[in-house]
């Protein structure tokens, strides 16, 4: 996974904002040559370009995590993911690959928190869709656009690796929304996403619909600042994608079945995906729907336009009670003078 095999190293590029205007405290590219084993506390990320690390020089397999070997019916299966790390990357030991991950992910962590307070105090409802490539997320947010129509406003991030060509499409269904290109990375992270929404700038009470980069595996791991994740599979998929791909099914709230108007041609069985989803997360609520056909889109456009007046509300509330608090302030203030 990316917090620790390093692939999320890229150019980053946010439209409205100059190539290399995205600073991550997490990867300073340094030149500067040491020698000493390994461990600084200042920041980057593990992949340096510089060739002094004495662990590195060993030959493959020495000192590093060893699969587990199981015996199954059709044969032996190696498991990388039961070290303490639950990943394996060429060169890293188990305690170095957690301590790089708790790092970064305690970054990320401080900027959701940021995000998830700026969204709060202005009401705006914000959600994270997660798929594998081609689940039909920009087509279900394209009619998402079209249905809720000018009286919900409606803000879009688009992440992909190249083009902007999701959040041309966007647009052209009547939503602003901004592009962030990700470049080798593999997910959208939180500190990206709070500099998409400078850019942006939501109105208050307003619905932001961020769709992540496909991939099924790492976006799992990276708090937006959202309000729910919402994976998105498409019934081309096959049933089987909960339980291959847990950590996904199990960080949404919502899972959307997409594509149900192709059900007839395929052998998909719904119940099935939906049990395996509720192995792996028993909690989590499912639609389905199908953006071409228009089906179970009543239900979705439903529920997001009951859960937008909820944060609405969470807003009025507390702008409410500073006023109760000013009120209050400006009587002693008073008694005083
Ligand atoms: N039959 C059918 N096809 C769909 C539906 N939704 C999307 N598609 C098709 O699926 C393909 C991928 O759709 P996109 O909306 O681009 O998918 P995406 O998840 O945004 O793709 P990436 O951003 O590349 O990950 C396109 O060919 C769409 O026309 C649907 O409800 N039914
Ligand atoms: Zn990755
Ligand atoms: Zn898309």
């Amino acid at each position: 996974m990316c917090t620790v095999c390093g692939c999320s190293k890229g150019n980053v590029k946010i439209e409205g904002r100059a190539p290399g205007g995205v600073k991550f405290p997490y990867r300073s590219h340094h030149a500067h040559s040491h020698d000493h084993g390994h461990s600084h506390d200042h920041d980057h990320d593990q992949h340096h370009d510089h060739a002094h690390h004495p662990h590195q020089a060993k030959p493959h397999g020495a000192q590093e995590h060893q699969p587990a070997l199981s015996q199954q019916a059709g044969g032996a299966a190696l498991h990388y993911g039961q070290g303490a790390a639950h990943a394996h990357a060429p060169g890293l030991s188990q305690a170095r690959m957690v301590k790089i991950e708790q790092d970064i992910l305690s970054k990320n962590d401080g900027y959701a928190a940021a995000n998830r307070q700026w969204l709060r105090d202005r009401g705006i409802f914000a959600l994270n869709l997660v798929s594998s490539p081609g689940s039909g997320k920009t087509s279900l947010l394209a009619e998402t656009i079209r249905q809720l129509g000018r009286d919900t406003l409606v803000y879009v991030v688009e992440g992909d690796q190249q083009t902007s060509n999701d959040a041309e499409r966007i647009r052209a269904a009547g939503a602003p929304a901004i592009q962030i290109n990700t470049g080798k990375g593999c997910h959208l992270d939180a500190h990206m996403v709070g500099q998409a929404l400078e850019q942006l700038n939501p109105a208050d009470d307003s619905l932001l619909l961020i769709e992540n980069v496909g991939n099924l595996v790492c976006p799992a791991a990276f708090d937006l600042g959202e309000a729910h994740k919402v994976a998105i599979l498409s019934v081309t998929e096959g049933e089987d994608k909960p339980l291959k791909y847990p950590d996904m099914f199990a960080a949404a709230d919502v899972m959307l079945l997409t594509k149900i108007d192709l059900l007839r041609h395929l052998d998909f069985d719904v119940d099935v995906c939906i049990a395996n989803a509720r192995r792996i997360n028993p909690k989590i609520k499912v639609l389905q729907l199908s953006s071409k056909s228009g089906d179970g889109m009543d239900l979705w456009i439903d529920w997001l336009l009951l859960e937008m007046n909820e944060a609405q509300l969470v807003k009025q509330r507390e702008v409410a009670r500073l006023r109760q608090h000013i009120a209050a302030l400006e009587q002693q203030l008073q008694e005083r003078s």
